[in-house]
């Protein structure tokens, strides 16, 4: 075997029921993807997480924008690579995103980003296909999980052939449903990764950007010149009833399939850059044409401005889910409101969450609360009430700044920030640098809820933990230490013990908030949930003194 062969598991041919994540991590390893990337965020925790579990060398970063630099340094030193993130983790990697377009890449990379259409698990419902075209990246559609498998090999292809990142996006039901997975032959392994010198495309100063940005604008003509032609196979014409013909992708393709069974479909695959001379000749091959496609009406609107009549969906259904029943209602010109789903039981903290003495002893604080996101977010409902704001990962300490900047001073007083330990891994510390660097006149507070995972999304370690993704002991990063070291003027240790906790945490609060000091209170106690894994990691490393709920100040 040379060393080229080795970069690329044996093919074992064999048909298995998968998620689409597991079908995604299947295809990962059996590509010869060298490095994984990524950050935890339901629908995509799962790749990675499999990717590992088959033996492929897989990793959290601390957030999606370093995941993301981490992949492309990797891609350009010629090494195959996936980075994966959900939708809203997009936004903190676009800023390499955008660039990474222009440099381009030397061997496969795979941007992996799972859409949450309906807020199963997010903040907003936000429509990855935006970025596709906003960054100028090609983006493959999977309707089931056969096709996660079939176009992670096929991204893996066209990223090589045009030297270019690719997206791959799911949205929940494809990312978590099962289905039957044919395996078969992957792209031909690559040779070792070596790193060769050419300045003029990976550095981005504006005189190589400019004729970059041409470069990239070149390669989208072409990738949809292929993209149109039948050689791409992204694209598939179901032949049926000319009466009704269907353009879909994802998994709207599968709910039409099921609302329509009779109909003509042109499933499409790469909905960015879009083949619309197939488009074209298959609206023209049909009597009406109706897109069906689930978040903003990104196809149908492509498709319309390049002067094709579809008919698109009505603006109510770019609110959540799609579902057959919805589709069906499109089909008929019926826009009756839907029956209403009966609302399951509120999500709420475990009973012996250590976060709820924290909540508890915010109901007798009276407090202005800007909160962050977490398990501890549910800490907005009842029985406690006690958040005011939530935007995204890390907003909680800004926004608290901000709002003591401009409050007059008896509301200023009362504003405190709360984030967990995993969240302000990702993105709390350049919060707390700014308390350092603008600390408002009556100073600021900061509770760190540090439970020593990342709950929310399943338990995944993080730097703070000291454990990698597969449990094996790592360097830790004391938050305290990070608090101390770049001049918070107060930085606490403080354990939520149900016996007294929430009656010293109320006197602990009191003390600083009338203080014009910068304080961060870490607020340290594990997860219960985590404990099992927890007894695990300490068979495998020693236990610091950071960890188990140290109690003190300093
Ligand atoms: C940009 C972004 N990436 C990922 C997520 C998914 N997510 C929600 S909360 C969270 C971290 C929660 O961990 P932590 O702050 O430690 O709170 P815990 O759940 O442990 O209480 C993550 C990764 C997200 N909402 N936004
Ligand atoms: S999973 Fe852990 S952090 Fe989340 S509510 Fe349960 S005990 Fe609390």
């Amino acid at each position: 075997m040379n060393a080229a062969t080795a970069l690329q598991p044996t093919f074992q041919p064999a048909r298995l029921l998968l998620s689409g994540n597991e079908a995604l991590a299947y295809a990962a390893y059996h590509s010869g993807v060298q490095l994984g990337t990524g950050y935890p965020g339901t629908p995509s925790t799962e790749m990675l997480e499999n990717f590992a579990k088959l033996g492929g060398h897989a990793q959290w970063a601390p957030n999606e924008k370093v995941a993301f630099e981490v992949a492309l340094g990797a891609a350009i030193a010629k090494g195959r690579t996936v980075v994966t993130m959900k939708h809203v983790g997009l936004n903190v990697a676009a800023d390499p995103l955008f660039t990474a377009a222009y440099t381009g890449v030397a061997a496969g990379f795979v941007v992996f980003v799972a859409d949450d259409f309906g807020m199963a698990s997010s903040q907003n419902e936000q429509d990855t296909r935006y970025y596709a075209k906003a960054a100028g990246l090609p983006l493959l559609d999977p309707s089931d999980s056969q096709d996660a498998y079939d176009f992670f090999a096929k991204a893996i292809e066209i990223s090589e052939r045009w030297q270019l990142p690719i997206i791959l996006r799911t949205t929940t039901r494809v990312s978590h449903s099962k289905s039957i997975v044919t395996l078969h032959e992957l792209p031909p392994p690559l040779q070792p990764p070596h790193f060769v010198r050419d300045i003029p495309t990976y550095v981005m100063i504006p005189a190589y950007a400019r004729p970059a940005h041409a470069r990239l604008l070149k390669k989208l003509d072409e990738i949809q010149e292929w993209n149109d032609s039948s050689i791409s196979s992204l694209q598939r014409v179901i032949p049926g009833d000319s009466s009704l013909g269907i353009i879909a992708s994802g998994i709207a393709y599968i709910h039409a399939r099921e609302a329509a069974p009779h109909a003509c479909f042109l499933k499409i695959g790469m909905p960015f850059p879009l083949p619309l001379e197939t488009i074209r000749k298959f609206v023209a091959s049909v009597e009406r044409c109706v897109v069906i496609e689930e978040g903003d009406p990104i196809l149908a609107e492509a498709i319309r401005a390049a002067g094709i009549h579809v008919e698109s969906k009505p603006p109510l259904y770019r609110l959540g889910e799609l579902n057959v029943q919805k589709v069906r209602k499109i089909l008929n010109y019926d826009i009756s409101p839907d029956a209403a789903v009966p609302r399951g039981k509120p999500p709420e903290l475990c009973p012996a969450c250590p976060h709820r003495t924290v909540f508890s002893a915010f109901q007798s604080l009276n407090l202005i609360i800007t909160g962050d996101i977490g398990c501890y977010t549910l800490g907005v409902l009842e029985p406690f009430g006690e958040m005011d704001t939530c935007v995204c990962m890390g907003a909680s300490i800004g926004m608290g700044l901000g709002m003591r900047h401009v409050l007059p001073e008896d509301q200023a007083r009362r504003v405190l920030s709360v984030i967990g330990d995993g969240t302000f891994m990702h993105s709390g510390l350049t919060g707390l640098l700014e308390m350092v660097y603008n600390p408002p006149p009556t100073g600021h507070i900061v509770l760190i809820l540090d439970n020593g995972t990342t709950a929310m999304t399943g338990l995944q370690e993080h730097p703070g933990t000291g454990r990698t993704l597969d449990m094996h002991a790592t360097g830790q990063v004391r938050i305290e230490d990070v608090a101390r070291g770049i001049g918070v003027q107060n930085v606490i240790v403080f354990d939520p013990d149900p016996k007294d906790g929430e009656e010293n945490l109320i006197k602990l609060v009191k003390e600083y908030l009338v203080k014009n000091d910068t304080t961060v209170i870490i607020v340290r106690r594990p997860c219960i949930l985590s404990a099992k894994k927890e007894k695990e990691y300490k068979k495998v490393i020693p236990i610091t003194e950071a960890r188990g709920g140290c109690h003190g100040c300093g």
